[in-house]
């Protein structure tokens, strides 16, 4: 059987459930997830390598309308996914707010003339299970095959449906002379960035309203050498004055609460006891300044526009 390989788009509305399915195929954390809509926000990739072929899932941020700053890339990312993928996955949650944005991502995804499925997610949501019908009957007259899936079902069936999914999607996967990345790898994304993210996604966790979304964390310092354990030193910068204060919280405690949280999973992810140190400072609307969304890493391209 020849060797298949590929970039596979997950796309769908914010709060789809699209990171979490990514972590669950390629059974590592590779992408934040939260409750709250739009916490990705420069596309993530997850490998599945097997025998038979490696699997590149490409997280993109939810699809967003907006043009301006953040929101400009966020638009960007998710076309630029959907631009590069071999195959699309439309991902649509069964508890999707309308019925309107199922059918959106659906027509989206059917037009670009990649191969592709649907995935319909959250199917333990008994009280929405009739839409399971609705959205599988979109998909299929668009000429797709659709899978539905919950990751609240038992190990066993899991499994199942993991490998069904994954010879479903190698089976539209071009052929490739070899992998397109290091077969050992779940992400290339290094260890310092899923860091911050993580940091991020504590932040997403534990604040409130506006200002998750509004916040930035750069990393200051990862010094792995010359101390017994690895110091980590994390800038949470938020956009208005008064962000700075709720973030630290009463006493510090939310600061804390974000630090202990986030060092508990990071430690996790590298396998080892870690020191962590967070900061906060205060950069008016940093999102609209081209040099920080720069420094950053979120980087609009002028000329796509
Ligand atoms: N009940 C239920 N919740 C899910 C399932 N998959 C994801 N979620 C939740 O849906 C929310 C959004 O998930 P996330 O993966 O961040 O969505 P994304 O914005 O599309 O990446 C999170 O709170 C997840 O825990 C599922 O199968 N069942
Ligand atoms: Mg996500």
């Amino acid at each position: 059987m020849s060797y298949k390989a590929g970039f596979v788009g997950l796309i769908g509305q914010p709060n789809a459930g699209k990171s979490t399915l990514m972590n669950f195929l390629v059974n590592e954390k590779v992408a934040i997830v939260s409750a709250k809509p739009q916490t990705t926000r420069r596309r993530s990739l997850g490998i599945l390598s097997t025998k038979e072929g490696q699997v590149v899932f490409v997280d993109a941020p939810g699809l967003v309308q907006a043009h301006k700053g953040l929101n400009g890339f966020l638009a960007q990312e998710a076309e630029d996914v959907i631009g590069s993928s071999d195959v699309l996955w439309a991902v649509v949650s069964v508890d999707e707010a309308q019925a309107e944005d199922a059918e959106k991502v659906i027509e989206l995804v059917a037009k670009q003339g990649k191969p592709w499925m649907g995935i319909i997610t959250k199917v333990d949501l008994k009280e929405k299970s009739h839409r399971v019908m609705i959205i599988k009957d979109m998909i299929e007259k668009k000429g797709a095959k659709c899978f539905s899936l919950s990751v609240k079902s038992d190990d066993k069936e899991l499994d199942e449906e993991r490998k069904i999914l994954i010879d479903e999607v190698m089976a539209l996967l071009p052929e490739s002379k070899a992998p397109l990345y290091d077969s050992e790898l779940f992400t290339p994304d290094t260890v310092r960035y899923l860091s911050a993210e993580i940091v991020r996604e504590k932040c997403f966790e534990f604040l409130h309203q506006e200002i998750p979304y509004s916040l930035a964390v750069r990393v200051m310092k990862f010094d792995e050498e010359g101390h017994n354990i690895p110091h980590l030193s994390f800038e949470i910068i938020v956009s208005k004055e008064n962000h700075k204060s709720i973030v630290i919280g009463q006493k510090g405690q939310m600061i804390k609460q974000i630090g202990m949280e986030a060092r508990r999973e990071i430690e996790k992810l590298m396998g080892e006891k870690i020191f962590l140190e967070l900061h906060v400072s205060y950069k008016e609307n940093w999102f609209e300044q081209k040099s920080t969304m720069k420094e950053l890493g979120y980087v609009v391209d002028d000329r796509k526009k």
